[in-house]
Order: C-alpha cells, then sequence, then structure tokens
C-alpha cells in the first residue's frame, strides 16, 4: 500500500514510521509512506499557508492554493485514483470497519487540518472521505493520521505475526479482548486463572469468550448488536 500524507509537520511522522508495526510494515515493502508539506506549495514570499477567515472570528484558517497544489502534485503520477482522506473532527467516527475498508485500498492520500480548519471549498471541491477519531478537538490532525496508518498497517498482509493475531483480537469479532497472562503464575499473590493452565483448550477458548463476553456486557454495551 502507498500512503501519501500531506501536512504542515511531516517531521512529526518521522519516529512513528520507523517504530513497531509501522516500522516492520515499511521495512518489508507492505507500505510506503511519502509526507508532503503543503507550505512548499505557498506563492509568496512569506510561505503563507494560512489566512484570516473572511467574516472575522478567531484563528487561521488553511488556505485552498496550497492544498490543491501539494494534492495534484502527489497525484501527477498517477497511474490509478487514490482514496482520499480529509482529517476533521468533523468527519464520520473511525472504526475498526473503516480501517479494514481503507486497508484493502491500494493507495490512500491523507490530508491533515491545522489552524481553526480548513477552507471550505477544500471540503466541497476534493472528493475525500473525511474522518475524526473521536468526539473531541486536537490542534491538527496529524495525530490522528498517525492513529489511521497505524490502524491500517497492521491489517496489510504479512504485518502482524501470524494473521489470526487479527481475526483473534477484539473488535474484529465485536467483543472487547478477554484477560491475558503471561509468566509468573504467581505475582505478589495475584494468581493465574487455574482453567488457563489447565492444558484443555476447549475449555480455555470457552472461558476467554465467556469473558470477553461480560467484559463487553460490562464497559460498551454499545458494541453488542451493531456492525462494528
Ligand atoms: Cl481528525 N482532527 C482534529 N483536529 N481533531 C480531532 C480529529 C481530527 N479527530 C478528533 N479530534
Amino acid at each position: 500500500m502507498r500512503i501519501d500524507v500531506l501536512t504542515l509537520f511531516p517531521e512529526v511522522f518521522e519516529p512513528f514510521l520507523s517504530a513497531s508495526i509501522i516500522g516492520r510494515a515499511v521495512e518489508g515493502g507492505s507500505l510506503s509512506v511519502r509526507c508532503v508539506n503543503f507550505r512548499d506549495f505557498a506563492k509568496d514570499t512569506h510561505k503563507s499557508v494560512d489566512d484570516r477567515p473572511f467574516g472575522g472570528g478567531p484563528g487561521m484558517v488553511l488556505m485552498c492554493g496550497p492544498v490543491f497544489d501539494a494534492l495534484e502534485s502527489v497525484e501527477s503520477d498517477a497511474e490509478t485514483e487514490p482514496v482520499r482522506v480529509i482529517l476533521t473532527p468533523q468527519g464520520e467516527l473511525l472504526t475498526q470497519k473503516i480501517l479494514t475498508e481503507l486497508a484493502s485500498k491500494p493507495w490512500l492520500v491523507i490530508l491533515c487540518g491545522h489552524y481553526e480548519g480548513f477552507d471550505e471549498r477544500i471540503r466541497t471541491g476534493i472528493e475525500a472521505r473525511e474522518v475524526s477519531i473521536g468526539d473531541y478537538v486536537l490542534s491538527g490532525g496529524e495525530p490522528a493520521a498517525i492513529v489511521l496508518i497505524d490502524g491500517v498497517a497492521r491489517l496489510l498482509p504479512g504485518v502482524l505475526g501470524g494473521e489470526e493475531s487479527v481475526e483473534e483480537e477484539s473488535f474484529s469479532r465485536g467483543y472487547l479482548e478477554y484477560p491475558q497472562y503471561t509468566r509468573p503464575r504467581d505475582f505478589r499473590g495475584m494468581t493465574v486463572p487455574e482453567v488457563l493452565l489447565s492444558g484443555d483448550h476447549g475449555r480455555i477458548r470457552a472461558w476467554r469468550t465467556e469473558q470477553a463476553k461480560k467484559r463487553t456486557l460490562e464497559r460498551r454495551p454499545d458494541l453488542l448488536g451493531d456492525d462494528r
């Protein structure tokens, strides 16, 4: 998969692209990420990318010019159409289902907003999926882009150890994760449930399913019975 990230802060992506799961996906060639700075497409000597809102009000608004020019530059070598994603608190809430959909695409172009927002003509003039990572406000789309790239990268074929890691885990099956334990069997008097030491794989599977359901009912009943 190819991902292009359009941002005012390309440098914040570096450590995430080389660490852990995303790093492994990039190393192994399953994922290629390129960051492009809107500011490289500014027209004036001050390299302006934002301006005051028409009609007044606080803050600055990301201008159309540098955003459209950056996007057209990134897509100029296109043989296929990318899926474009604009990260904004006004977008649809990111779910595991959306991550799965995006992970099946060969090419994503991610636009990170900043300041008080985008000029509205960026939203209306660019055909894109608008995505938010939750009902809270961040100062920019960059942390959201890292969340999205991480969530997609780990779904790419060959990135996680066993393919069943994805299948096994909570959100793909609609439940929260069951409790996990590793050595030692007794840590400061807190012991590992006996069933996990029994070697009876049928009982272990049943216990884990029961625990996952119980946890989901207690903590996230909203997850039961929808299509996430
Ligand atoms: Cl995608 N951007 C910003 N600035 N804030 C957010 C967000 C995105 N998702 C949740 N809050």
